[in-house]
Formats: structure tokens, C-alpha cells, sequence
């Protein structure tokens, strides 16, 4: 089934000038970027929506911080299975537990924090959804 996802690549990732080849990355394993946008800065009360499940965990503040600290760029991506293969591309939530030539084994930032890890992808069908609308409703 065709689906539609969305990554974004957060501000760890934008600060050391690595987007570019994240967004070359997910293109040379085949997959299709068809709207791309520059965040410049997430605002606190947004981040805080966008991680509403998480508002209850105890790094959830520490993310909020992070995410509203640079850029991010958001990615809508199209194709087969999407939410899975990306999911299943970008690896584990934390960079050292991820597997080789995952993005975020690759790009998550060496001796950072777990939410250094260069991108976020939507965990459902569900929730790519609301989070498209959020980045590109616009659009
Ligand atoms: P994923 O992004 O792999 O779906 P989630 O949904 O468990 O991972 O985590 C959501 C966000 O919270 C991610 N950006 C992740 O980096 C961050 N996060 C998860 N666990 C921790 C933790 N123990 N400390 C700091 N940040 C965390």
C-alpha cells in the first residue's frame, strides 16, 4: 500500500551541517521525498503538542528544549510501507544501540544524549498523518 510519513531531522542534525546528506541518505535507499520544509525554530508549545505522548516521561522537558533549540526539516515521504522502511532505516531510538548503516548509527551524534539522535519518523499510519498536517497543511 502506498503511504505517506514524516521525518523530521532535528536540530542536532541541522547544527553540524549533516542534513544534506541524511536527505541523500534516505534518496540512495530508493526512497521518494516529495515535499520538504525548513523549520527554523520549533516553538516550545509546539514541540510540546507534537510529543504530547511523551509529556508524562522524565526527559520529556530535556526534549522540548532540544527540539526548539535549531532548525529542523521536515520531509514527507512517499511509497510502499513507508512508516516501516524508514522506521526500520533510521534504527533505534538510541544512536549506540542502532544498527550499522542505519541513520541514526551514522548520524546520531557520537557521546550525545539519546535525543541527539538526527531524526524523528512518525511510529503509525495514525500518527504520520497528524503529523503531515501539522508541517504541510499548508501546502
Ligand atoms: P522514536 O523516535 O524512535 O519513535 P520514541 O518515540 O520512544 O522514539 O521517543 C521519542 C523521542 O523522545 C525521541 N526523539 C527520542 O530521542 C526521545 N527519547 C526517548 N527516550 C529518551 C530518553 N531516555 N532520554 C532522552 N530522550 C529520549
Amino acid at each position: 500500500m502506498v503511504e505517506q510519513t514524516l521525518v523530521l531531522i532535528k536540530p542536532d542534525a541541522t547544527k553540524r551541517e549533516i542534513w544534506l546528506q541524511i536527505i541523500d541518505h534516505y534518496k540512495q535507499a530508493g526512497f521518494f521525498i516529495k515535499k520538504t520544509r525548513l523549520i527554523p525554530k520549533m516553538r516550545k508549545k509546539d514541540v510540546r503538542k507534537f510529543y504530547h505522548v511523551h509529556k508524562d516521561k522524565p526527559f520529556f522537558g530535556r526534549l522540548v528544549d532540544f527540539m526548539s533549540s535549531g532548525p529542523a526539516i521536515a520531509l514527507l515521504i512517499e511509497g510502499q510501507n513507508v512508516v516501516e522502511e524508514i522506521r526500520k532505516l533510521n534504527g533505534s531510538t538510541d544512536p549506540k544501540k542502532a544498527e550499522k548503516k542505519t541513520i541514526r548509527k551514522e548520524f546520531g551524534k557520537k557521546g550525545g544524549e539519546k535525543h541527539e539522535n538526527a531524526v524523528h519518523a512518525s511510529d503509525s499510519l495514525e500518527s504520520a498523518q497528524r503529523e503531515i498536517k501539522i508541517f504541510f497543511s499548508d501546502k
